[in-house]
């Protein structure tokens, strides 16, 4: 029997549904999960067969549609460093989703085995998790026919937040080796990021309790875990909207991606002026913080404002350290509020580079850098040490007690970090630790620039992929002319910014817009989701809100 001997028969239980194309778009593969069954099974395969193409190291596999409506669910790899799947595989996942017949999905196989020059007797190996959503153990059951149609060596972590199956590939490949990244277990997750937590934070003032918004997804028992780990008075918290177990409540009316894009707390949180609060996603890779000024207005500190905090304390530790040229940097995407890259720009005097939507754009933006601090809009985020900041960290000669205390919080703060990607858990305890040792409420926090007011609006038309983009995805190039009507619309306000792309994640297409003022800023919201509703295909209800 040939390698992909037993896939045929597999596949067969699992027949892609007739009309459908697939494809692997912003963070994996994400539509209804009904439909994903193939798609679930095909995965499984080609994470076994990018196991073998990287000698055997593990490969992740996480089952999860994160922010996204509970109907719907994804499938996303993890590659060996616990990074996002390298992009020239995006279109095999793509391909091999997209086989119409059992023996196409051989040829695929056959084909990228020949085109990667793929050692086929090397024993594949593969972790793989879910979130909480209904739909997952039928997917999770397709992945497991995929993975034994190649005979890999599989593990199912269960039900764990996206970040943590990404933490365990890491720890996995880098075992016994000089960049060992810690243990390949939750306890081992909760007591490296807690333990590096309390080093930072030890002798300092207690913080007020956090409340902590789960979205109803599986952040809400896994802080939990963490908090029953630590059992600390610095980690003083208390989740809210935690029921992963009724239908229908998965990030509906909560949740980050709620809370960003409505600018307002959530369902089951009412906002008392000096309390603190944050939210998760879906899935914990994303936070964003908020609480009620005196006035009792709801303040919204998201990515920007968590990218700003962390870059200044870097910024401040490394000219502490006073180590020749260690530098840091800031990655943003086009959502990044104007005003926090003109802050970081001008006043932190830090370098700013953009990325396309997308962590796997940003990270490798970051990776570029010496200390890369990465982080979109949407609380999506995380910090980089590159080897040569490692080096420079190691080979430093502190002469004084403060530039000994600096290096020591660098590499606690290094271990705080979970560097394979953005993660809700382990962002929360840095933007903890920093607080609490500048000894900072939200306030504090939230004084060291105003945000431009913003606007992230979705429009549904009949087909998203009409829409093309360039420029780090800040200018259409289709459909024709659309363009050139959204510049007109931009120019009638000062400071006004716009751009509109297609979601990768939801069917929809985002249309973000910043002015001088609230009602500037809505008004050119509405009018430019208004032109894409007018002239390429809009469904439902025109967006006219403010019109
Ligand atoms: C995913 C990605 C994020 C991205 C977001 C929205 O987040 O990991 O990097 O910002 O989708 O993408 P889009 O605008 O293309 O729909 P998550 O939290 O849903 O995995």
């Amino acid at each position: 029997m040939t390698s992909f001997g037993k896939v045929v028969e597999y596949s067969a239980k699992h027949p892609k549904p007739a009309n459908t194309t697939f494809s692997y778009g912003t963070a994996g593969f994400r539509t209804i999960g009904d439909t994903l069954e193939s798609t679930l099974f095909r995965v499984g395969l080609l994470a076994a067969l990018r196991s073998q193409s990287k000698q055997g190291k593990v490969i992740g596999v996480m089952i999860t549609a994160s922010h996204n409506h509970e109907r719907d669910n994804g499938v996303k790899l993890v590659d060996p460093m616990g990074e996002m799947l390298q992009q020239s595989w995006e279109s095999y996942c793509t391909q091999i989703a997209n086989a119409e017949t059992d023996d196409e999905v051989v040829q695929v196989l056959t084909s990228i085995a020949q085109t990667e020059n793929i050692d086929l007797s090397i024993t594949p190996r593969v972790v793989y998790a879910r979130d909480t959503r209904p739909s997952g153990p039928l997917l999770q059951a397709a992945l497991e026919d995929g993975l034994a149609a190649l005979n890999a060596n599989a593990t199912s972590y269960g039900v764990v937040t996206t970040p943590q199956l990404h933490y365990f590939v890491r720890c996995l490949n880098t075992a016994d080796t000089p960049v060992a990244y810690g243990e390949p277990t939750e306890a081992g997750y909760y007591e490296k990021y807690g333990q590096a937590f309390l080093r930072l934070v030890d002798g300092r003032s207690q913080p007020s309790k956090l409340y902590i918004d789960a979205a109803n997804g599986v952040g809400a028992p896994q802080v939990r875990k963490l908090a029953d780990t630590l059992k600390s008075p610095y980690f003083n918290i208390e989740v809210r909207n935690s029921d992963t177990e009724t239908l229908g409540k998965l990030n509906i009316d909560c949740g980050a991606d709620y809370v960003k894009s409505n600018q307002r707390q959530p369902a089951g949180m009412s906002l008392e002026p000096g309390s603190r609060y944050c939210s998760f996603d879906g899935d914990a890779d994303r936070i964003v913080y908020y609480y009620a000024d005196e006035n009792g207005s709801f303040r919204l500190l998201d990515g920007d404002k968590i990218a700003t905090l962390v870059a200044t304390y870097l910024r401040d530790l490394v000219s502490t350290a006073n180590i020749d040229d260690l530098e840091v940097g800031v990655v943003q995407t086009a959502y990044a509020n104007g005003n926090s890259t003109s802050y970081i720009k001008d006043t932190l005097k830090l370098p700013t580079v953009f990325a396309k939507t997308g962590v796997k754009h940003l990270h490798h933006e970051a990776e570029r850098m010496n200390i890369g601090v990465y982080f979109e809009a949407n609380g999506h985020g995380t910090i980089l040490f590159n080897p040569s900041a490692v080096s420079k960290l190691q080979n430093a000669t502190p002469q004084t007690p403060a530039e000994a205390d600096a290096i020591q919080r660098l590499w606690n703060l290094r271990d705080l970090i979970n560097e394979s990607v953005g993660d809700a858990i382990s962002d929360m305890l840095l933007v903890e630790a920093i607080l609490i040792c500048k000894g900072w409420s939200l306030a504090q926090w939230d004084a060291a620039y105003n945000d431009l007011p913003s606007r992230l609006l979705k429009v549904v038309v009949n087909d998203r992929t009409i829409f093309k983009t360039t420029n780090a995805e800040q200018t259409l190039t289709s459909p024709p002319e659309l363009q050139d009507v959204v510049n007109s619309l931009v120019a009638k306000y000062p400071r006004g910014r716009s751009f509109v792309r297609p979601s990768g994640t939801e069917d929809a297409v985002r249309v973000y817009a910043e002015a001088a003022t609230r009602t500037d800023c809505d008004q050119l919201a509405y009018s430019v989701a208004g032109a894409v509703f007018d002239r390429a295909g809009g469904r439902g209800e025109r967006p006219d809100e403010f019109l």
